[in-house]
């Protein structure tokens, strides 16, 4: 389906190319993960400055009107008022404006109206097909005040036809009334894939089978070209999993996943199947009675779980039996915090290990043809490495059909070492089991301080070396890996953008464009890495890496081990511009945006964007602001903070000091609040006041 765009008469108009620039600028995109090659073309907007709701109308009974009482920007913005169920809220029809396949940026600002307590808010899109709906989550629970408006951003991708999609504010619980201003939906234009570049899978043809995890919206137009030019064999990244396969008991669904099936035959792919028993995505039915309490530890509890698996095993690899080259069978088993090195999940805690020979002997009987492994990360970390080594050890002398063992390899620029990743392959291989690669991606950070508003040009080449050196050692244990997958197919759709902070990572072969990166040159012929152009912008040659841990942090799956040096990286050196004396900046020649990335109880995350709207370049900077309700400045990046009273001070990092006309630069920082979180209302730069936008 390309569905039409030009239907709706919008309040501020189908934006094209010609006024996105201006726009993005209203509306901050610069801090979408999308935003890095090309301008975002802006396709909607809803400001709320002429008066009226701008198209958006309520889910229910409640009553959206415009309101004055407060506006992100301008004067004007949109009050949701008489909710009484936390689904309702403000609605807008996108089925006319958002094409199938096209990674949409989704943004709106969320303020609760005066006197509301705190809530939590999300962004979701409705769809509807054949009259059944869905309801997607574009930004997840996110705490909004009365006191500061907070920014909603996420990115979302149709990757179905539809006939309803409608994007919608709603609150986790509770009614407060609300308001929403400066909404905007952008897309960053994708380009041609290049079809001029040897394809991954040729160069490695007769090694190990390359593979990509997908979703269905990786299925269609560009991403699906650069899928089957460069890959023969895909993982669904989520969509075997168990909550996308069996949401309710006895309710399969298997939409997404034979879209994916059904490509990788019409392509000659593999199938890894992704994957049949874990702790994560998995929902609580399977572990409850049928009136939702959790399972007691009974032996009753254990037979009812087990037979749950069972049933789910014959369904799902049943399903796809003769198309799947492997399984992940069971997956993240291992916790090498425990003495056993078992992992005390509810499948644990509820049958012991006799979930994990359920599920090999019930996947062998229904799949005989799928190779059947244990996967996990951090395989390399030898106390982790040894524990899953035991496991297998012992499992296969009790006759368990395990195949193989899968190495996730979620790694990054600096770790681990090549010969700590050898020793991880060698250890198995007197086990006699294949072996596969089933996850890597090499994040571009090292901690999770770090963030770059673009991956700097030095990291991208020293993980185009390490991209080379873990390949060259796939190679030469190319008779025991079976299978070398990418966790993902490039760089605009990964889990490391949220994991563990929300930051633009960019871990692939691929840029956020699709273009060939010098990763992809490390994979391919390591002699063009650093020589051969590609489009990727040069970012900054050095980063600002925060000290402290960040605030959040994930699931899965974290580096256990403290990160060696980078022995093996051939970093390239970047020449390090130097700062000179700071200058004055003539009064009104800068403008400042000030934007709160996440907000969660007592801190929240921060960014200040600056940009030099003189007529010549300010080299070196030191930016000011007042914080009027006692928040305290704890890290900053891209820039060193301090705080003096209420009064902080981000001065240039040494790359980032030279700032041309015209040009802008992020900084972000992490606070305490505490009461309220109120935006600063002035800034200034060299001791020069800015404009606020
Ligand atoms: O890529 C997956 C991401 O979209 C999901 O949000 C996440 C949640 O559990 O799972 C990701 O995939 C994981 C994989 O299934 C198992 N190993 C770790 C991967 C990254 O978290």
């Amino acid at each position: 389906m390309r569905a039409p765009r030009t239907r709706r008469a919008w309040p501020y108009g189908l934006l094209g190319l010609a006024v996105a620039a201006s726009l993005a600028v209203v509306v901050p995109l610069a801090t979408a993960p999308a935003a890095q090659a090309a301008e975002p073309v802006v396709v909607a907007t809803s400001t709320f400055e002429d008066g009226t709701t701008q198209g958006w109308v309520p889910r229910a009974d409640e009553t959206v009107a415009p309101s004055t009482a407060a506006a992100h920007t301008g004067s004007g913005s949109l009050l949701v008022t008489g909710r009484t169920r936390s689904w309702e809220g403000p609605v807008l029809d996108l089925l006319d404006t958002v094409e199938l396949g096209t990674r949409y940026t989704l943004s709106v600002w969320v303020r609760l109206a005066a006197g509301e307590a705190d809530a939590q808010a999300r962004l979701s899109v409705e769809r509807r097909t054949d009259g059944t709906p869905s309801y997607d989550q574009v930004v997840g629970n996110t705490t909004v005040t009365a006191g500061t408006w907070v920014n909603l951003q996420g990115q979302y991708t149709l990757a179905q036809e539809v006939e309803f999609l409608t994007v919608y504010v709603e609150t986790a619980s509770g009614t407060p009334a609300l308001h929403i201003d400066d909404f905007a939906l952008s897309y960053v234009p994708a380009l041609p894939i290049q079809t001029d570049l040897p394809s991954v899978k040729d160069v490695l043809a007769g090694e190990f089978p390359i593979g990509a995890a997908v979703s269905r919206a990786q299925l269609i137009g560009n991403h699906a070209q650069l899928l089957s030019k460069h890959f023969d064999s895909v993982t669904a990244g989520n969509a075997m999993k168990w909550d996308a396969t069996q949401p309710v008991e006895g309710e399969f669904r298997f939409t997404d996943a034979d879209a994916i099936v059904a490509f990788a035959e019409a392509n000659g792919m593999q199938v890894r199947g992704h994957t049949l028993a874990w702790h994560n995505q998995t929902p609580s039915w399977v572990f409850a009675d049928t009136a939702g309490n959790p399972l007691p530890v009974t032996a009753a509890s254990k037979e009812l779980v087990l037979t749950r698996l069972e049933t789910h095993i014959r369904e799902i690899a049943g399903r796809y039996a003769g198309k799947i080259s492997a399984w992940d069978v069971v997956n993240e088993v291992i916790d090498e915090g425990q003495s056993d090195g078992i992992r005390r999940s509810r499948w644990y805690e509820l049958t012991g290990l006799d979930f994990i020979r359920t599920a090999f002997r019930v996947a062998r009987e229904v799949d005989p043809a799928a190779k059947l492994f244990i996967n996990d990360y951090n395989t390399n970390v030898p106390a982790k490495r040894d524990h899953l080594f035991n496991l297998v050890s012992q499992l296969r002398a009790e006759g368990v059909p395990i195949d193989g063992v899968g190495h996730q390899m979620h790694v990054n620029v600096d770790w681990p070492s090549v010969s700590e990743t050898e020793a991880m392959l060698t250890r198995f291989i007197p086990l006699g089991v294949e072996q596969q690669i089933t996850e890597m991606d090499i994040s571009i950070y090292t901690n999770s301080g770090e963030s770059f508003p673009t991956p700097p040009q030095d990291r991208l080449l020293r993980q185009a070396y390490r991209y080379r050196d873990l390949f060259d050692l796939y190679r030469r244990y190319s008779a025991d890996i079976t299978s070398v997958t990418l966790w993902g197919l490039a760089d605009d759709d990964t889990w490391l953008d949220s994991f563990p902070v929300t930051r633009i990572d960019a871990p692939l072969l691929f840029d956020r464009q699709l273009q060939a990166k010098p990763a992809y040159w490390g994979v391919v012929d390591p002699s063009q890495i650093g020589v051969t152009p590609t489009p990727t912008p040069s970012g900054s040659p050095t980063s600002s890496p925060s000290p402290t841990a960040s605030p959040t942090s994930g699931p899965t799956p974290t580096p256990t081990t403290t990160p060696s040096p980078t022995p093996t990286v051939n970093p390239t050196p970047t020449p390090t511009p130097t700062p000179t004396p700071t200058p004055t900046v003539p009064a009104g020649s800068c403008r400042v945006s000030y934007s709160v990335a996440g907000q969660w109880p007592g801190g929240f995350q921060g960014e200040v964007r600056v940009t030099n709207t003189g007529t010549s370049a300010i080299n070196g900077w030191t930016l000011r602001w007042t914080f009027t309700a006692g928040q305290q400045l704890t890290q900053a990046w891209n820039g060193t903070g301090a705080q003096s009273g209420s009064q902080v001070t981000i001065t240039a990092a040494t790359w980032n000091a030279n700032l041309p006309a015209g040009a802008s630069v992020s900084v972000g920082f992490l606070a305490d609040w505490t009461g309220s979180n109120p935006a600063p209302t002035a800034f200034t730069l060299n001791g020069s006041s800015c404009t606020v936008s």
